[in-house]
């Protein structure tokens, strides 16, 4: 048998939660990858790790089918943060995360974290057409006026966050200003979305290094790739 190897076991895990095609797997693409692909497929769940000074983050993609499939709330469990992701051109993709998405958040820690991203910010907003310079040459489109209907103003998104954080009976005095966390974003061009990111992990980073603190144990170790062989295997339903 092949020696298995061992990964330390991430310290923080975050979620990407949202309706098929609002551009989940772009946003980790971007993020992760620093680039945008028109065609990117999700099979099932796939997570992402990323390097946050000395810690370990993983970000968990999903389908956007799970709740058929009573997968969404495993993908959940243990989340430190999640990401309700919606299309800012179809207020159907808002409305979902309220009606299918939330519940599935059950799993995660109780003092999980939310950010609620409207994607596609491109093709409504001309501040999120300005390309960032990492992308490759070939990549890229000269700015054009915005022709698509904006279906989700901001403050619809803040909305949404003030009733999740009722929802979780979070107490919004620990938390930031709710406008600091509803993201207007583009995978495409790169707009605002390191900022979701970074955002998130500079909020969970005092938590988890206080209860690192207390617990004081050694971190156990899980080999990630039997971890994502065995996800892959349970997800291979939703395909
Ligand atoms: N214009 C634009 N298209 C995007 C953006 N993000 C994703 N897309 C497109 O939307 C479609 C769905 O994206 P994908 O990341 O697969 O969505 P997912 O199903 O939520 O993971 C693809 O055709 C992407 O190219 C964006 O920021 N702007
Ligand atoms: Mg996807």
């Amino acid at each position: 048998m092949p020696p298995l190897r061992k990964t330390r076991k991430p310290d923080i895990k975050m979620v990407i939660l949202g309706d098929m095609n609002v551009g989940k797997t772009s946003l980790l693409h971007r993020y992760t990858e620093r680039g945008f692909k028109d065609t990117l497929s999700t099979v099932g769940g796939a997570f992402f790790l990323k390097q946050w000074g000395p810690y370990n983050i993983s970000i968990w993609d999903t389908a956007g089918r799970e709740q058929f499939h009573g997968l969404g709330s495993m993908y959940c469990r243990g989340a430190a943060a999640i990401i309700l992701t919606y299309d800012v051109t179809s207020w159907q993709s808002l409305m979902q995360l309220e009606e299918r998405f939330l519940t599935l958040t059950d799993s995660a820690n109780s003092d999980c974290v939310f950010a609620v991203v409207g994607n596609k910010a491109d093709l409504t907003d001309p501040c999120a057409q300005v390309i960032t310079t990492e992308d490759t040459p070939a990549g890229l489109t000269p700015p054009h006026t915005p022709t698509v209907y904006k279906q989700v103003a901001q403050e619809d998104a803040v909305a949404l966050y003030n009733r999740i954080i009722h929802y979780k009976a979070l107490d919004s005095h620990t938390l930031p200003p709710p406008e600091d966390m509803c993201f207007e974003t583009s995978a495409k061009t790169g707009y605002n979305v390191d900022a979701v990111f970074e955002t998130l992990f500079e909020l969970l980073l005092p938590s988890f290094i206080k209860n690192q603190a207390l617990t004081q144990t050694e971190s156990p170790t899980v080999c990630l790739e039997d971890c994502q062989e065995e996800e892959k295997k349970k997800s291979e339903c939703c395909v």
